[in-house]
C-alpha cells in the first residue's frame, strides 16, 4: 500500500527540482487519521528536509495551527466524524490563516468530488497512493508562491519596512521571547514633526521621499535583530528586543539628532526635517498597554516642543 522511499534517490531527484539551492525549510502540518499514513508522510517529508508536524485527530487542528504555524496544510479528505473540507473551513477562518496552501489528499477518484472539494478552500488534490516526488514538487511550488506573497503582504510598499499589522504581530512575537528569556524589551514610537508642513509646502511627493529617507536611515543605524515598522502615514515603530531602557534612549537620541541634521533636497531648495520620538520598556505588560505606553510618551514629546525623545 505504501510505496517504498529510497531516500537517496528521492533526495536526489529535489536537489535536481530546487536547482541545488538551499530554501529555508518548508513547516508543513499533515493531519490524517491513519497513524500509518501519517508516519508515512512524515518520512517522505524529512527525506526531503522539510519540517513536518503530524497529526491524526481533527480537534488538535487548532492547537496544531497555533504551536506549529505551518506554512502548507496537507489535510486527509475522509477522517472519522469529519472531512477535510470541515477542517479546511476552519483553518481559512483563521485570518493569519486565510491563505496558507492547503492540498487535500484522498483514495478518492472521483473527479467532480475532487473538483468540489477543491472549492471549498484547497488548493491542490492529490491521490493515494501517493507519489513522493508529486506530492514535494507540488510542496515547493505552492511554499514558494506562498512565501512571496506573504513577502508582500507583510510589508509596506513605500519604504520596504514591516507594516501596521505585521509589527503588532511582532512586538508579541517579542514579549514571548523576552519573558521566556527574562531580557529586556523596548519599543519605541516615531512622528514626524509638522510633516503636513513638509506636503504643503513641497508637494506630496517630496513628502514621500522624507518617508523613504527616515526608513533608510532607520535601517542603517539600527541592529539587525531590531524590527522597523511603518505604523501610520508618518509614524514609525521600532522593536529593540534585549535592550534596556537607557540604551534604547541613547540609540534614539543619537538618531534624532543625525536625522535632524540631514539635508533633504527639493529641487534647487534643502530643507531639514525632525521627529519626535516616545519610548516604553516592556513591563510584563500586554503589546497593547504597552503600545498606549509608548504613544504617550510621544505624545509628551510633542508637548515638550517636539525634536525630543521621552522615556
Ligand atoms: P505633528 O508635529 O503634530 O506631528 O504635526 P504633523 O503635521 O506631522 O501631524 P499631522 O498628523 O497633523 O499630519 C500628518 C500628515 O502626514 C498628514 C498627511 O497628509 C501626511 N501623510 C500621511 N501619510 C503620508 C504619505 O504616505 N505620504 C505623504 N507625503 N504624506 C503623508
Ligand atoms: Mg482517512
Ligand atoms: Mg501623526
Ligand atoms: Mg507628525
Amino acid at each position: 500500500f505504501y510505496p517504498a522511499v529510497d531516500p537517496g534517490q528521492l533526495i536526489e531527484k529535489i536537489e535536481t527540482y530546487t536547482h541545488g539551492n538551499t530554501v529555508e525549510p518548508y513547516r508543513v502540518l499533515v493531519l490524517d487519521d491513519s497513524r500509518a499514513q501519517a508516519k508515512y508522510m512524515e518520512t517522505v517529508l524529512k527525506k526531503a528536509g522539510m519540517t513536518a508536524h503530524i497529526i491524526t485527530d481533527p480537534m488538535q487542528i487548532i492547537h496544531a495551527l497555533e504551536e506549529f504555524s505551518p506554512e502548507i496544510i496537507i489535510l486527509d479528505m475522509y477522517m472519522p466524524g469529519c472531512t477535510g473540507m470541515e477542517i479546511a473551513r476552519v483553518i481559512r477562518q483563521q485570518d493569519r490563516f486565510h491563505s496558507v496552501p492547503i492540498i487535500y489528499l484522498s483514495a478518492e477518484e472521483d473527479v467532480t468530488k475532487q473538483l468540489h472539494a477543491m472549492s471549498l478552500g484547497g488548493d491542490d488534490f492529490l491521490t493515494k497512493p501517493i507519489d513522493p516526488k508529486h506530492l514535494i514538487a507540488t510542496i515547493h511550488n505552492r511554499g514558494r508562491r506562498a512565501r512571496s506573497l506573504l513577502a508582500l503582504m507583510i510589508r509596506d510598499s513605500l519604504t520596504g519596512l514591516f507594516n501596521h499589522t505585521h509589527t503588532l504581530h511582532l512586538l508579541d512575537q517579542e514579549i514571548v521571547r523576552a519573558r521566556q528569556k527574562d531580557q529586556p524589551l523596548c519599543f519605541a514610537m516615531i512622528d514626524i514633526d509638522y510633516f503636513k508642513k513638509v506636503n504643503d509646502t513641497f508637494g506630496h511627493p517630496i513628502g514621500d521621499r522624507v518617508l523613504r529617507s527616515l526608513s533608510m536611515f532607520l535601517k542603517q543605524r539600527l541592529r539587525k535583530t531590531d524590527h522597523i515598522g511603518r505604523y501610520g502615514g508618518e509614524e514609525f515603530a521600532i522593536i529593540l528586543p534585549n535592550t534596556r531602557p537607557s540604551d534604547a534612549r541613547n540609540v534614539l537620541n543619537e538618531i534624532r539628532e543625525r536625522f535632524s541634521e540631514l539635508q533633504q533636497p527639493a529641487g534647487d531648495r534643502e530643507f531639514n526635517v525632525t521627529f519626535s520620538c516616545g519610548i516604553a520598556a516592556w513591563n510584563n505588560e500586554t503589546s497593547q498597554a504597552l503600545c498606549e505606553r509608548a504613544d504617550r510618551a510621544l505624545y509628551a514629546s510633542k508637548e515638550h516642543g517636539r525634536n525630543c525623545v521621552t522615556l
